[in-house]
């Protein structure tokens, strides 16, 4: 039973699958157009303003999880102090971005036919992975059997062209790849979190724990966080009432006052991926290796991602817990991934 974080292929990957098999990708990460607004011509935010953030005061911390292998070893980090969005960024965040800039996530842009080799240009639809619940058990080892390209998927329509976010202004944005991401945080003034940073401010000041909340997975007989109760991927529960992502800020805070920093969506950090990075991390205010590897999948581009998602369980996708570490290639979103920022200090 894969028990790691295969929670998801990477979208280039989806899209092969869907658009037919015997296919062979060349180009490791499919990329599309690029955005018609470079970031020069982006417009920065009210300079210093942290509404709606919260400040993390620096310090010390054991990062690190010794139950994955990429997460080892456990080792002493210090940041400094920065401000953190208190919640993950919602629907009407984004919306007020795209309003003011005219971005086009890399969901909604034209695929490039020169990454999809020998297939019609009429397939190639622009789109992302949403989760789709199985009609009964699942061999937990293929991702495919629930993660479904689907053409017309994105931000604003995280389950395809029919489902819109209309009434979800205070969902999390998702199908968010990690340009879309870092291209929101400079025009807000901000910029995404160390993958430090990010775990820092989970920790909440309460050290290293099992989960960034404790050690029991149901303090005092409440679910705390929205992840995902029952069978996986086939009957979802919903004993924390949410079997999507929820409002943000639907459940406590953490002693620092961030929300969701546990489940409701992925959150992409700015560091690049390497199981081996914890190796040779620094001490000071790490920021990632220079260069991003996953033997899983080697030439694809990858970032950390944190924080799990609603998808997550002790039965699958167990990444949710303290100190663990996803991934995701560079390019690709799905209805689970979303982001927070922080900026320094002025
Ligand atoms: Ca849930
Ligand atoms: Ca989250």
């Amino acid at each position: 039973m894969y028990r790691f974080c295969h929670y998801k292929s990477s979208q280039w990957l989806l899209i092969f699958v869907i658009l037919g098999t015997g296919i062979s990708c060349t180009t490791g990460n499919a990329s599309r157009e690029t955005a018609k607004e470079t970031t020069s011509t982006l417009v920065r935010a009210v300079t210093g303003d942290t509404t709606g953030m919260v400040w993390i005061g620096g310090g010390s911390f054991t990062m690190g999880n010794d139950e994955f292998p990429d997460s080892r070893p456990l080792h002493q980090v210090q940041v400094d102090g920065f401000w953190m969005d208190a919640h993950e960024v919602t629907n009407a965040e984004f919306a007020r971005f795209v309003e003011a800039t005219g971005y086009l996530t890399v969901a909604e842009r034209p695929l490039n036919p020169a990454d999809f080799p020998g297939v019609p240009a009429d397939k190639l639809v622009p789109g992302s992975a949403v989760f789709t619940t199985t009609a009964q058990k699942v061999n937990l080892s293929n991702p495919l059997q629930w993660w479904t390209y689907v053409p017309g998927a994105n931000w604003r329509h995280p389950e395809g062209p029919q489902s819109s976010i209309e009434g979800k202004e205070n969902l999390p944005v998702v199908h968010i790849s990690h340009e879309d991401a870092a291209a929101y945080a400079k025009w807000a003034g901000k910029r995404l979190p160390t993958e430090a940073e990010w775990e820092y401010a989970a920790q909440g000041g309460r050290g290293n724990h099992t989960y960034y909340w404790g050690e029991e997975l149901k303090p005092k007989g409440q679910w705390v966080a929205n992840i995902y109760q029952g069978s996986f991927p086939d009957r979802n529960t919903v004993e924390d009432g949410h079997a999507g992502a929820a409002p943000v800020g639907s459940y406590p805070a953490n002693p620092y006052g961030l929300y969701d920093m546990d489940g409701n969506v992925w959150e992409w950090c700015s560091d690049l991926y390497r199981p081996d990075y914890y190796m040779n991390s620094v001490k000071q205010n790490p920021t990632g290796p220079a260069d991003s590897y996953d033997p899983e999948e080697p030439g694809v581009v990858k970032y950390v991602q944190r924080g799990g998602s609603f998808l997550c369980s002790d039965e699958y996708c167990i990444r949710y817990k303290a100190g663990s570490r996803g991934k995701g290639e560079v390019s690709s979103g799905s209805n689970n991934l979303g982001f927070r920022c922080v900026r320094d200090k002025d």
